[in-house]
């Protein structure tokens, strides 16, 4: 390595990656090479998807070469690098993003155009790369994005699952899902690396030998049953940098060995079917949001990932720094994405003690260097608690040492507490109990330098809750917040072109700079009193508006009025997120419209007096075991059916279910909302991102003092967010109070029960559930509590949206409304994950940015 050398100049590879990107004749040369040679078509036998192929795997190569110096200028940098372990990386379509990053947008659609192609049908062609379920695996991709970008020597990751998030798919208005097979067709965008294979062992037996240099004891585990792990790696493109990271993801693959005794013993079937199933730990992404469900292969996943990825590091460290281990937290930085990839702290310990011989203490001060943890929720039904029984089956020698961990970590606690007897059971890894079980946070926080969460007030409440007695025997310092972020590039430039380059003429920012300084928003302000500005603001959001109602068409029939306000919730349907505080008050004002309509007021009267026309639109997948989520899903969609098509209702009113939200829908979503709906039990959404994406595309929130809402109020000004509800310190006593003393349910919502009760909308039968949780059993996420502060707040807001009807002239409207939007986005540069990133880099990792 010491041979290597930086490359500097145009050399031949640089040459050709900025000629695919930049040059149009170049790119269509490419094109075409790919259709005859790649596809084995020709230009005559070219359809989009075709097109989506050939130029996709043009814009490949050129990344290709970018990542390649990339790896190499890092090697011979030779510094710290970081590893983010993510079990779920939402990346969504890469060829736009690829293009965006690269500043070749332009000059691809113009060769497509030349070849007789148009770039967005062809952008429309790729699948989404949905090997995520919700916020925790889009905050990974959006931050291997801005590792890229700020320059950091940072690789993800991960398991490329044959199977990503199901496809979504309404049917009488109940969820079906469908698997999401996304590589019918290959992907450019992954190379494979055969090459790389990670032997993997499960099960078996530990015993005690001893070794022959040192003469000690030494614990060897024989494992029963072995799987390869092979990599398939992702370039990953900088914004306006030549720097590409890697995104590597794990395929589980049979080994070649083949057990000969059970050949012989003529089961030959039976030993190529076990060989076989090798491949089902790659499978399927486990669909569950913010739930532990417990599964044996999900345990197999985690430990074949983070076996696989440990082993990767260590051997990238060991080419260069042998076996000198005290400089191992000088290079290596591991960020464990929740509780998932916790194994990696006992697997690294393993490494170090049994296989290169480092004694226990030393190994567990270099361990606890290099692991940092991140919490991504207080919801206790998501808290990953393995059974011991299966831990200790499938990885016998790894119990043996959690329970070592364990022993020592509580000496330590009670040395520290002498006359708190109790505590040791509380922060025991091990929770004793009719199930014995391995407390898989307490193991993360035991094992890191850092814990983090993910907005203020969420790293407030679980220093003061969950992880209280932590913060008493490791101290406050252990503990500190990174306040999630988005990547502008996909969510401000790649969704919303038209208000991205609004912005860069306002900036005096041709090259959209301001996409790695989103701070400098903030000079949009200078405009708030520009008439022609807001006017033309507005305009984009309309524009937007009209490319949602083009796609809710597509997908559901339904004409959406683009004039109307666009109050918008979408995100995974969960209770805690309060989706049926949403469908309620929908249903609320349904009646009260029609309470009016027999009373003799007329439409327009109603509209001028008492309810804007809005439509109100969701979107979301429920996990497919979760009863109560679903049962939420099939209730807006019968709300829809009978006030779409309720002919006295016009365009005053409509309800929307999009079915399979993704993230190339949400691109297409976020830009277009007006408002959007942030409204769950404070203190239960550890951050939420979706708040970010639409606010810094001037949709105003509607929201409840959690998460991150708090910063971003805290940023745009209280005037320019809507914000209602009880606060979380009250939501423990409320609860108490609703068990001790029932449940009251103001008349207004019991107005939405009657309704529902009477069949309004379907069998009565299937809501029973959903009606009884909140009258009966102690409305646990306080809707009856929110529900009246939810419809003041809505009076309010409407009051300053006004009767808009998308006409440019509209004053008051450009000046209430419009103004707040522009503030809005003006005050978000601090949600840029590129800030994220540099927050980790400096308090956690202690990494810095390798200079291009
Ligand atoms: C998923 C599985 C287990 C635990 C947590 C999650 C998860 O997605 N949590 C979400 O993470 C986001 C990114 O930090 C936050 O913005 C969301 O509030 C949180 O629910």
């Amino acid at each position: 390595y010491s041979q290597l050398k930086p490359l500097n100049g145009n050399h031949h590879g640089q040459d050709l990656e900025s000629k695919l990107v930049h040059d149009r004749g170049a790119f269509e040369e490419s094109f075409v090479r790919h259709v005859e040679t790649t596809l084995a078509r020709n230009m005559y036998n070219c359809d989009n998807l075709a097109a989506y192929q050939a130029a996709s795997s043009t814009v490949r190569d050129a990344l290709l070469v970018d990542w390649a110096n990339t790896q190499q200028k890092q090697t011979v940098h030779n510094g710290k690098r970081v590893y983010y372990l993510s079990l779920e990386f939402l990346m969504g379509r890469a060829m736009d993003n690829a293009l965006i990053n690269l500043k070749g947008r332009d000059n691809a659609a113009a060769a497509l155009s030349d070849l007789g192609f148009n770039l967005e049908d062809v952008l429309d062609q790729e699948p989404d790369a949905a090997l995520g379920n919700g916020g925790l695996g889009r905050l990974a991709a959006c931050f291997v994005d801005s590792l890229s970008s700020k320059n950091y020597s940072g690789w993800g990751y991960g398991l490329n699952y044959q199977y990503g998030i199901f496809k979504q798919k309404i049917i009488d208005g109940y969820q079906v899902e469908t698997p999401d097979y996304w590589l019918k067709y290959s992907n450019p965008w992954e190379i494979d690396r055969k090459e790389i294979q990670i032997p993997v062992d499960f099960y078996g037996h530990v015993y005690e030998d001893y070794d022959p240099n040192s003469g000690k004891p030494k614990k060897i585990w024989s494992g029963g049953e072995r799987v390869l792990a092979v990599a398939a790696d992702f370039p990953i493109p900088g914004y306006n940098t030549d720097n590409t990271n890697n995104l590597r993801l794990w395929n589980a693959k049979p080994t070649h060995e083949f057990d000969f005794t059970k050949f012989n013993a003529g089961d030959y079937q039976q030993s190529v079917g076990a060989q076989q199933r090798a491949e089902s730990i790659t499978a399927v992404l486990y669909p569950n949001d913010n739930f532990y469900s417990g599964k044996e292969l999900r345990l197999k996943q985690q430990y074949f990932w983070v076996a696989a990825s440990l082993h990767d590091i260590v051997r990238r460290f060991k080419k260069t720094n042998k076996s000198q281990w005290e400089k191992f937290p000088e290079q290596v930085a591991i960020q464990l994405n929740d509780t998932h990839p916790t194994l990696a702290i006992v697997e690294l310990q393993r490494v170090l003690v049994d296989l290169e011989g480092l004694e226990w203490d030393h190994a567990w001060s270099i361990v606890t260097r290099v692991f940092a943890y991140t919490n991504h929720t207080v919801m206790t039904e998501a808290l990953e608690k393995w059974p011991v029984d299966l831990v200790g089956r499938l990885l016998p020698r790894h119990l043996e040492i959690i329970y070592d961990i364990n022993f020592f970590f509580l000496k330590d606690v009670e040395h520290k507490f002498p006359d708190d007897r109790d505590i040791l059971g509380r922060v025991s890894i091990i929770e004793e109990g009719n199930e014995k079980s391995v407390r898989m946070a307490y193991l993360a926080i035991i094992g890191s330098h850092k814990v983090n969460g993910v907005a203020e007030l969420h790293s407030e409440l679980i220093q003061t809750t969950i992880f209280k007695d932590f913060v008493r025997v490791f101290g406050k310092d252990r503990f500190t917040n990174v306040t999630n972020g988005i990547t502008p590039r996909r969510w401000l430039r790649q969704a919303n072109p038209q208000l991205a380059k609004l912005i860069s003429e306002k900036l005096n920012d041709p090259n959209y700079e301001y996409l790695t300084n989103l701070g400098n928003l903030k000079k949009l302000e200078k405009f708030i009193d520009d008439d022609e500005f807001l006017t033309k603001w507005d305009a984009i959001k309309f524009h937007n508006k009209r490319r949602l109602t083009a796609l809710v068409k597509e997908e559901t029939g339904i004409e959406l009025d683009p004039t109307v306000l666009f109050d918008v919730q979408v995100k995974r349907i969960h209770e805690y997120k309060r989706q049926q505080l949403n469908i309620f008050a929908v249903i609320y004002r349904y009646l009260r419209i029609k309470e009016l309509l027999a009373s003799g007021v007329s439409i327009d009267e109603i509209k001028l007096k008492h309810y804007i026309s809005k439509a109100s639109i969701f979107g979301g997948k429920a996990a497919p075991g979760y009863y109560m989520a679903k049962t939420i899903i099939h209730l807006i969609n019968k709300v829809g059916d009978v006030v779409n098509n309720d002919p006295e209702i016009g365009n005053l009113l409509k309800v929307v279910f999009i079915p399979d939200y993704n993230v190339s829908k949400a691109e297409i979503i976020t830009p277009a909302s007006d408002l959007s709906n942030h409204i769950s039990t404070a203190g239960t959404e550890a951050s939420g991102t979706s708040n970010m994406k639409f606010a810094l595309n001037g949709g105003l929130i509607i929201g409840t003092v959690d998460g991150a809402n708090v910063e971003i109020t805290r940023e745009i000004g209280e005037d320019n967010i809507f914000l209602f509800g009880n606060l979380s310190e009250s939501v423990e006593e409320i609860r108490h109070k609703h068990i001790y003393e029932g449940v009251q349910i103001p008349e207004t919502l019991q107005k939405v029960f009657d309704s529902i009760e009477s069949g309004a909308f379907g069998n009565p039968e299937e809501y029973k559930v959903l009606l009884d949780g909140i009258r009966y059993h102690g409305d646990h996420y306080l809707v009856s509590d929110d529900f009246d502060l939810f419809l003041d707040a809505h009076i309010k807001l409407e009051k300053v949206f006004g009767h808009h009807g998308g006409d440019a002239s509209d004053k008051d409207h450009l000046h209430r409304w419009v103004k707040k939007s522009v503030l809005s986005v003006a005050n978000m540069g601090f949600f840029s994950s590129d800030r994220c990133i540099d927050e980790y880099a400096e308090n956690i990792w202690n990494i810095e940015p390798l200079n291009q």
